[in-house]
This record gives structure tokens, C-alpha cells and sequence, in this order.
């Protein structure tokens, strides 16, 4: 037989009844003052929740303490050296979307909150690049703002007009994204802005944020720029000695973005794998190498709700990084038809479909199925590059039918489109598609994929069905945490919202978590963060 015995309570609470809350409002309100105590607190058969009051230690109180949390800010969540390096009220970065998706008003706004965005440069020419920078310098002439340097393989100078650009307009930081290897061009970036103080440290005034989703990519970016690429940069006099020799000591990044299962380009890896293998590169890599201070390492890829964002800073990232919710706010560069497209979808509604910059590679991206054909007709065009050697082998009814439902029009008119284009812009491209018939139908095909994510971004009437709208399935994620919310409504949806509610809500349920874990269970509707 045993007997019950009752431990005299180690602490208690005390304070005035009207402070301690006992209705689900009132629980919430004392939840949500996140820069305060919450306790859990008892007296008969009542179980409040409060933020005032005292803590006794011994049995002292009115009130019997059940368990306690201490205050979390929002602005506490990840790394405080990512917010000081890049003068941040968040450890929170919203990623860079191509053809100025992210644009220049969308990186403003977050930037007047203090909050990073990355202008979406990639696959505009450098014209509108450079008028995107005289823009956003003049709205944030402290930053915090970032360009995309995305690695352009087929178009090589595109990449080396951006790097010069930055250089020249003083863009501090980027975020290098694409890259399979270190090219001369993000290398000059990173080593041009290299400076010796009055005391002796390195000084790296041009900050890079490096995308990747790939342990031998990572490796190059933990890593100083290889000697070969700094004698080349040398030789040609876009570095100077002194730089070359500072190299060395530096990694070629500040901040490694590891990215999961995404928008658009996507190795579609889960980020729970991805992620923990990166950081212990990292840790590897300070240790060979020497470095005084850790590369941070954030990710991004499927951020689309407070939960998710919790997860990722649980798992030690340094900062998190969302796209897609972002494109289906105001100020993204896409049209207010994709935007209500995005706005519904749902998790399932999205699917991989051929990629247009390393489409006869068989790359694929991530992209929206809901409301347009896109990905099955990118499909299609893919299977037929792959079964025929030229324009001319395609059978005619096939044929037929590519020009009435694809292309609305003849193969050859837009083939005639395709010289145009390239005559100014890379006529090396014509030159290899006279000598290649498959190299022409590329081109010919490559003409839909790019045209159809333009499409999209313009809202060209009649051609719905055909709109490219990358996205991941991050965005049906937060379409259903915002359910009910004022989010739901896409006119409602803003970045600096967006991003302030995820990060308030990740605080957030920090707090209800370890309450659960404290063995207090709250009921459900007030354990997990509605936008408020
Ligand atoms: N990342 C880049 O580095 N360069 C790009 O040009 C680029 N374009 C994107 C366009 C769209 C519409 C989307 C949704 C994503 C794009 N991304 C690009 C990736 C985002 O910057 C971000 O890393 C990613 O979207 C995060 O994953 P999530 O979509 O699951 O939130």
C-alpha cells in the first residue's frame, strides 16, 4: 500500500486577481505580450495566465506558480550577428525573385522596416538593373537593401555587367544564387571590396549572401577564392596585390543560404536533412580555414507559416528566407490576376515543369499549376526536343498543333522573333542555332518558357493558360494559416505584414511549445498563432 504525499510548492505567485486572466481572450492578450513573462498560475480550481505580478520562491504566494516562460521578442529570433552585419531589425531575409518580381518598391518597404530584401535582377538587362539600383539607393541610402547575382552559364556577360555595376554603384551586398562553382565575376565582387583597417583587420565592405542547395557549392562559398581566379582577377587589374593576398584569410561568404524544397529553382531537397549537413560543413570549415567568426547560415524553401519558421531557427539557422509568400504580396512585380491565383492555392497546386534558362539540360523549376496549363505545355515542348533532331523532323500534325495551342502562331515567325532578339543581345547564340538544328529548336522553345513567366508578370490578356508563376508549397501553406485572417484577401497582403507576422507567430508559439513541454496543455486555437 502507498500513501499520496503533497510537496509543498517550491514557487508561487503573487499578485492582484484582476491580473491574472482566466478567459481564452485573456490568455491570449497575456500569450501575445511577448516582451513579458507569462506565467501559468493556479489558486483552486483556477488556472490563470499573467504577465504582472511576482515570483516567490516558497509557497508564499495566493497563487500556486505552475510554470513560467520568459519574454521572447521577435527581433530575439536567430542571429544577432546577421542582424548587426546587415543592420536588420529581423534575422529574416525575403529572397530574390526573378525578371524584378522583387521589385525595387517591394525591397523599399522592407527595407523602411529595417528588414532585408534582395531586388530580383535576374534575367533583366542591365539597363533596368541599373536603374533599379539608382532607385533603391535613393529610397534607402543606409540600406538595408541586396541585389541577386544570379550565375548566367549561357550568358556570361550578363554576369559580369551585373558584378560591374554593383562595383560601380556601391552595392554592398548581394545574394549569389545559381552558381555550380566559383566564376572570376562573383569572385571580383567579393575581393574588390577588400580593405586593410588602421588596426590591422580585414575589412570586407562587399557582403555575400550565397544561395545554394549543394554540399560542393557550399565548400566553395565556406572557402577563400581560389588562387587561380584571384591571379587571373590579378593579371587583368580588377583587383589590386594587397587584395589578392587578403583573400586568403577571408571566406568568399558572409552568409550561406541553404535552400530546400523552393519557388522556382529547386533541388526540391527537404530542409530538415538539408540543412544540419550544411551547418557541420560550416563548423568543418572554420576550423580547416581559421576564420575568427562562423559564416552564418540561414534557410529558406517551404517558410510560408510561424511553424515553419520556428522549425528552421530551432535548427540553429542563423536567419530564415521566404519567396513565394512574398510574390503574392502588393508590391511584387506580378500581376494582380497571379496574385489572386496565389492567393488560393493550395499546397498540392504546385508541380516541377521544364526550366527555360538550362531547358535542353532537362532542368526543372518549381511552379504553379493552379489556373494555367504552363507546366504541362513546357512538358510537352520538352518531350518533343527530345524525340526530334530539328524543326523540321516534328511531324506536320504536331506540328499543327504547337502553332494553334503553344505558340498561336508559325513556328517560323517565331523563329524570326528569336534572331531579333538574340542579333543585339548574344549573337554567338544564332551562330550555334545555323549550325544545330536541335540548338534552333532550343531556341525556338526557350522562346514560350521565357516569354510565359513575363507573361504572368505583366498580366497579358488571353494568354492565362499560359503564364509560368513560380512557386513552391510554401505559399498553399501560409494560404491556410491565413485562412479567416485578414491576410486571406490578397490586397491585404503586404511584405513587411507578412514578414512581421511570421516572425511574431514563430515567437509566439516558442512560447506555447515550451509551455506544452512544461507539461501545460493550452487548447488548441490558442497554441498555434492566427494573424492578429
Ligand atoms: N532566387 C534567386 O536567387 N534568384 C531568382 O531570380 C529567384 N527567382 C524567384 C522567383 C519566384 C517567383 C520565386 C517564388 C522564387 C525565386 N527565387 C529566386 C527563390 C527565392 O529567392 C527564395 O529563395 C525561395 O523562394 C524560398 O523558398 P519558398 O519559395 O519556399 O519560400
Amino acid at each position: 500500500m502507498t500513501t499520496e504525499t503533497y510537496p509543498v510548492p517550491t514557487t508561487s505567485w503573487s499578485g492582484a486577481a484582476v491580473e491574472v486572466a482566466l478567459d481564452a481572450a485573456g490568455w491570449r492578450a497575456a500569450l501575445l505580450a511577448l516582451d513579458r513573462p507569462c506565467h501559468v498560475v493556479r489558486r483552486g480550481p483556477q488556472v490563470g495566465l499573467t504577465t504582472g505580478g511576482q515570483v516567490l520562491s516558497g509557497g508564499l504566494g495566493e497563487y500556486e506558480l505552475l510554470a513560467s516562460v520568459a519574454p521572447l521578442r521577435p527581433e530575439s529570433l536567430g542571429s544577432a550577428a546577421f542582424r548587426a552585419a546587415h543592420g536588420v531589425a529581423y534575422a529574416y531575409h525575403a529572397g530574390a525573385m526573378a525578371n524584378g518580381i522583387s521589385s525595387a518598391e517591394l525591397v523599399i518597404a522592407l527595407g523602411q522596416a529595417k528588414l532585408l530584401g534582395s531586388f530580383g535582377a535576374g534575367g533583366l538587362p542591365p539597363q533596368q538593373i541599373e536603374s533599379a539600383i539608382h532607385t533603391i539607393q535613393a529610397a534607402l541610402p543606409n540600406g538595408p537593401y541586396a541585389f541577386n547575382l544570379i550565375h548566367s552559364p549561357n550568358e556570361e556577360a550578363l554576369e559580369r555587367r551585373a558584378v560591374e555595376l554593383f562595383l560601380e554603384r556601391g552595392v554592398q551586398t548581394i545574394e549569389a544564387s545559381a552558381f555550380l562553382a566559383l566564376t572570376g565575376h562573383v569572385v571580383r565582387y567579393r575581393v574588390a571590396g577588400l580593405r586593410r583597417t588602421p588596426d590591422g583587420q580585414i575589412e570586407a565592405t562587399n557582403k555575400v549572401i550565397a544561395k545554394l542547395s549543394r554540399g560542393e557549392v557550399a565548400a566553395a562559398f565556406l572557402g577563400p577564392a581560389p588562387a587561380r581566379i584571384l591571379g587571373e582577377l590579378q593579371a587583368a587589374g580588377l583587383i589590386t596585390a594587397e587584395q589578392a593576398a587578403l583573400a586568403a584569410h577571408v571566406p568568399m561568404a558572409d552568409d550561406i543560404t541553404v535552400e530546400a524544397d523552393s519557388g522556382g529553382h529547386t533541388d526540391n531537397r527537404p530542409l530538415v536533412c538539408l540543412l544540419p549537413a550544411i551547418q557541420s560543413q560550416r563548423d568543418e570549415a572554420r576550423v580547416q580555414h581559421g576564420y575568427p567568426h562562423l559564416v552564418r547560415v540561414g534557410a529558406g524553401g517551404g517558410i510560408g507559416t510561424p511553424a515553419a519558421a520556428l522549425a528552421t531557427f530551432m535548427m540553429g539557422a542563423d536567419y530564415i528566407v521566404t519567396g513565394s509568400v512574398n510574390q503574392a504580396c502588393l508590391e511584387s512585380g506580378s500581376s494582380p490576376w497571379v496574385r489572386a491565383q496565389l492567393a488560393a492555392a493550395e499546397m498540392a497546386d504546385v508541380m516541377m515543369a521544364p526550366a527555360a534558362d538550362m531547358f535542353e539540360m532537362g532542368v526543372k523549376l518549381q511552379v504553379l499549376k493552379r489556373g494555367t496549363l504552363f507546366p504541362v505545355r513546357a512538358q510537352k515542348l520538352y518531350e518533343i526536343y527530345r524525340a526530334y533532331d530539328s524543326l523540321d523532323a516534328i511531324p506536320a500534325a504536331e506540328r499543327s498543333k504547337l502553332e494553334r495551342q503553344i505558340f498561336r502562331r508559325p513556328l517560323a515567325e517565331v523563329w524570326g522573333d528569336t534572331e531579333a532578339f538574340f542579333a543585339g543581345r548574344d549573337p554567338e547564340q544564332l551562330r550555334q542555332a545555323e549550325a544545330n538544328p536541335k540548338r534552333k529548336m532550343a531556341l525556338v522553345f526557350r522562346w514560350y518558357l521565357g516569354l510565359s513567366s513575363r507573361w504572368a508578370n505583366s498580366g497579358e490578356p488571353g494568354r492565362e493558360t499560359d503564364y509560368q508563376i513560380w512557386c513552391g508549397p510554401a505559399m498553399g501553406a501560409f494560404n491556410s494559416w491565413v485562412r479567416g485572417s485578414h491576410l486571406e484577401q490578397p490586397e491585404e497582403r503586404r511584405v513587411v505584414e507578412v514578414a512581421r507576422q511570421l516572425m511574431v507567430g514563430a515567437a509566439y508559439q516558442y512560447r506555447t511549445q515550451q509551455l506544452q513541454m512544461l507539461g501545460i496543455e493550452l487548447p488548441g486555437e490558442l497554441k498555434y498563432y492566427k494573424p492578429q
